[in-house]
């Protein structure tokens, strides 16, 4: 539904005219028949995340390419957003700016290469404090311990997907199996031998499906026999846009390696694990060199191999959030649980002729976000207000009843979740993108993104502009910013990236 007409609808009913505090009357009447014993309990939070999910790799969001029928559930039974947005889009900094609900350059975590000052204010140690219960299994990625968690057991670095290490409170152990696998029966095992009345959150951080989008066994058959359709812009040679697209390092043709495409094992398989993998890429391995494609022809090869890894990795994924669904639903829990399903970020699966993210255009911009909260989110309500990972922390604070604090920079979600979005509710964000040189080869930029455009200036080792028409170029195929019959957009764009910057403390990067 699209925002002017949701919001025709809720005036309709009413909903809209008084706002201030309290359950709408759409989430009492529509949603739940809330009780009063419901009303007084603060609800769980379980805060499900992974590493590059795009949204376009899931069916909730109209994949072409898979089906998640698991996340669906998520979507069909809460609310999904269309435009939620990272600040920073890239692994260990949108990790920090969605603990702290600050931007990076305030929380010190602007790149993937710092680590974390932990002995900061957090969303975890505000909710610790007023009596959650926390905890986070998973992937970390933040280089020092965490702090503010009753029970932590987490990935070191970046984790890996066979046999992994996790490090519990301070304890390393080597797990046998899967790591999605494995990191969902420690989530289950937590939520079972939980002992006490307090409500908690739980931050449950896959790896999965991060480079090298390594498969569990059981899915290596998966999607085999399909050809997966490709983006429209697998092959664009970035001609509308400007240097920075033009240098970067993260193409399907040119920078995949031989790990990636599984034209070597990956590290760490057992025996047995070896096998199943022989077995499953031995032959295609084999018939890829005889059939030696070349040009466009090995990039398609190259996008197939690449897809269907990524996939199944994602098949695995939305099959152990069912089991953590089905768990919900057989204690009890799932209607006093707010269950949120999130990635770090967007992704590039071919789009534009790339993987990665990084970039401030839309496809690792972008972050799936689904919530369900049966007490007080509509089912199926869909929502195309700018989100931000930034909202994040207050809006958990919120569900607990802890007013944010007033340096956190982003706002509750939880009026937009209940269908009733404040009518002064933000029309543009920020977003600011800092490690370079480095790895990939994506230069440093800020930029503004509207419902309907998108500046961004290159203001590292070159100095470029680019302005999208997201309504007529959704692609951002065309850099508009030097067209006169925009100017006037420009100037108001540039005017509200400044005000931006200044709302923010953001003093990095160049001037405008
Ligand atoms: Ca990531």
């Amino acid at each position: 539904m699209k925002r002017q007409t949701r919001r025709e609808f809720l005036r309709t009913l009413g909903v809209l005219a008084g706002s201030a505090g309290g359950l709408s009357i759409l989430s009492h009447n529509a949603c739940a028949g809330q009780t009063a014993a419901e009303a007084k309990a603060r609800p769980n939070i379980i805060f499900i995340m992974t590493d590059d999910h795009a949204a376009q790799a899931m069916s909730c969001y109209g994949s072409k390419v898979n089906k998640t029928p698991n996340l669906d559930r998520i979507a069909s039974e809460g609310m999904h957003f269309t435009n939620c947005f990272c600040t920073n889009s890239i692994c260990a900094p949108s990790r920090a700016v969605i603990l702290t609900g600050k931007y990076s350059h305030l929380n010190g975590l602007i790149d993937n290469n710092v680590r974390f000052d932990g002995s900061q204010q957090t969303g975890p140690k505000l909710l610790q404090q007023a009596g959650y219960e926390t905890a986070i299994i998973g992937k970390w990625h933040l280089q020092s311990d965490p702090t503010g968690f009753d029970y932590w057991n987490i990935l070191p670095g970046q984790g890996v997907y066979y046999n992994p290490v996790l490090i519990e409170m301070g304890q390393r152990k080597k797990h046998p199996g899967y790591v999605t696998d494995i990191l969902t029966d420690h989530v289950l095992a937590w939520l079972k031998e939980r002992k006490g009345d307090k409500p908690f959150y739980l931050m449950f951080h896959h790896k999965a499906p991060h480079r090298e989008w390594e498969p569990d066994p059981k899915h290596l058959a998966l999607y085999e026999d399909q050809e997966l359709p490709e983006p429209a812009t697998l092959f664009d040679d970035q001609a509308g846009r400007g240097r920075a697209a033009k240098e970067q390092d993260m193409t399907i043709a040119k920078t995949m390696n031989d790990k990636d495409l599984k034209l070597v094992p990956p590290d760490g398989l057992t025996p047995e694990q070896k096998a199943e993998w022989d077995a499953a890429y031995g032959p295609r391995n084999k018939a890829f060199k005889e059939a030696n494609p070349q040009g466009k022809d090995l990039v398609r090869w190259k996008y197939q191999r690449y897809m269907k890894d990524y996939l199944r990795c994602i098949a695995s994924v939305d099959d152990n959030v069912g089991r953590l669904l089905d768990y919900l639903d057989e204690s009890g829990l799932a209607r006093n649980t707010v269950v949120v399903y999130c990635s770090d970020q967007g992704f590039y699966l071919g789009d534009h002729g790339w993987f990665d993210k990084r970039f401030m255009y839309e496809e690792s911009l972008r972050m799936p976000l689904l919530v369900r909260y049966p007490q007080e989110i509509r089912p199926g309500s869909v929502n195309d207000d700018i989100a931000l990972n930034l909202d994040f922390a207050e809006t958990f604070l919120d569900y607990a009843g802890v007013p944010a604090p007033a340096d956190m920079q982003g706002r509750s979600l939880r009026p937009v979740l209940q269908g009733r979005t404040p009518q002064d509710w933000r029309t543009s964000m920020y977003y600011h993108y800092y490690e370079y040189p480095a790895v990939h080869s994506v230069k440093r930029h800020y930029g503004v993104r509207t419902q309907r455009y998108k500046l961004i200036h290159f203001y590292h080792d070159i100095d470029e502009w680019e302005l999208y028409d997201l309504k007529t170029d959704p692609d951002e195929m065309h850099n508009i910013y030097s067209e006169p019959q925009y100017a006037d957009a420009v100037k108001e764009l540039k005017a509200e990236l400044s005000r931006l910057r200044t709302q923010y403390h953001d003093t990095t990067g160049a001037p405008i």
